[in-house]
């Protein structure tokens, strides 16, 4: 099926004249289509979303509707005056039915979003406001979903950020060693399991109920923001595809992870990795600003935890895919999955080097 054919069912309004592949996301297909309606051009963007990742997309489907309209009626509410269809992703109903999930011939799904015009996004911003920018989205995120209920929620991804789990799971894949990759990688191995006590923190916090969940994004990366083109002021959060219960820490640590690296994900100079800290500051400034008076106490004291451990995870999660032979996140070249473990363990030892550090200006803004 062409993506014109796909964009058919979707109740667009105006012809389709044509579409761009959209580059980035490590997991859904995207792609930009431009329509033309009474003379004026407008674009949608249109998304298979990965079903070897998301077993039930009508739960994530639900999730989004659901989170989006709340959040949509919380801007209306608060801020009459507020652009609110460029601050919260809409999603494109079918034609004739109240659903925004076309199933093609292959039994791919697929959805639409209207674009949000005058927009732009970053991998890797070096311009501080935007950073903190960046930080007050995903806070105020936090925020406008602080009264939506919870346990409505579908859960779109199993133990999505439990580390228990992901450990248990790693330890099967190295063991099985199914292609034969494992010698390779034998001092990445070591260091992950030597991580696995320390990583352990937040499944046991919240064994005990120490630790409050909330409703949270949980994949905070930079370019899950977007920005208006020219003001550079943060517009909306995308990306709601994992969007579950979780921790305050999952959120803001993942954030700090991808926005303060000194390097992209996937970049092979071990020797330039490190956590810029003026990036940190401006992201957490940003951040804590909006969220700082609704946490509590064991919240702030494991934030910066949560900037390790999700460090590790993700180091965990890409080798592991490496070892299962490269079937969860999409690869450009033999061993993108490998080189990125490499580069969020190398971002990981920094991390733990600077953790008072960290620490201390975390404590200044909270
Ligand atoms: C994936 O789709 P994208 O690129 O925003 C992944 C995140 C990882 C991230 C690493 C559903 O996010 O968990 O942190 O890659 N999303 C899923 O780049 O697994
Ligand atoms: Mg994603």
């Amino acid at each position: 099926m062409t993506v014109k054919n796909i964009c058919d069912n979707f109740s667009i309004k105006g012809d389709f004249i044509g579409y761009q592949t959209v580059s980035g996301g490590n997991i859904n297909q995207t792609y930009l289509a431009i329509y033309l309606y009474k003379g004026k051009m407008s674009s949608y963007i249109v998304q298979k979303i990965n079903k070897f990742v998301f077993k039930d997309p009508k739960s994530v489907m639900d999730n989004i509707v659901g989170v989006t309209s709340h959040i949509a009626k919380k801007l209306a509410y608060y801020d009459a005056s507020s652009e609110v269809d460029r601050k919260v992703l809409k999603c494109i109903m079918l034609k004739g039915v109240e659903s925004p999930l076309f199933i093609d011939d292959n039994g791919d799904f697929w959805r639409c979003y209207k674009y949000i015009d005058g927009s732009l996004t970053f991998d890797s911003p070096t311009n501080l406001n935007v950073i903190e920018q960046a930080g007050k989205a995903f806070g105020e995120f936090q925020e406008l979903l602080s009264d939506y209920d919870a346990a409505t929620l579908k859960i779109t991804i199993p133990e999505f950020h439990n580390t228990k789990k992901r450990f248990q799971d790693f330890e099967a894949t190295v063991d099985a060693n199914r292609f034969k990759r494992k010698n390779g990688v034998a001092k990445e191995i070591e260091f992950i399991k030597s991580r696995k006590d320390y990583a352990l923190l937040f499944s046991k916090l919240t064994e005990y109920n120490a630790i409050k969940l909330r409703v949270t994004h949980n994949d905070t990366k930079c370019n899950n923001v977007l920005f208006d083109k020219y003001s550079l002021k943060a517009l909306a959060v995308i990306d709601l595809d994992t969007v579950m219960p979780g921790l305050t820490a999952y959120d803001y640590g993942d954030a700090i992870r991808s926005i303060s690296s000194t390097t992209d994900e996937d970049d092979e100079r071990i020797n330039a990795i490190d956590i810029d800290q003026i990036k940190f500051e401006a992201f957490t400034k940003g951040f804590l600003t909006k969220v700082r008076g609704s946490l509590t106490k064991n919240e702030i004291e494991t934030l910066a935890d949560g900037i390790l451990i999700m460090t590790i995870e993700l180091a965990l999660r890409f080798l592991k895919d490496y070892l299962d032979g490269d079937i969860y996140f999409k690869t450009k070249y033999f061993d993108h999955n490998l080189i990125r473990a490499r580069n969020q363990i190398a971002l990981a030892k920094k991390i733990e080097e600077k953790l008072p550090l960290l620490k201390e200006v975390i404590n200044k803004y909270s």
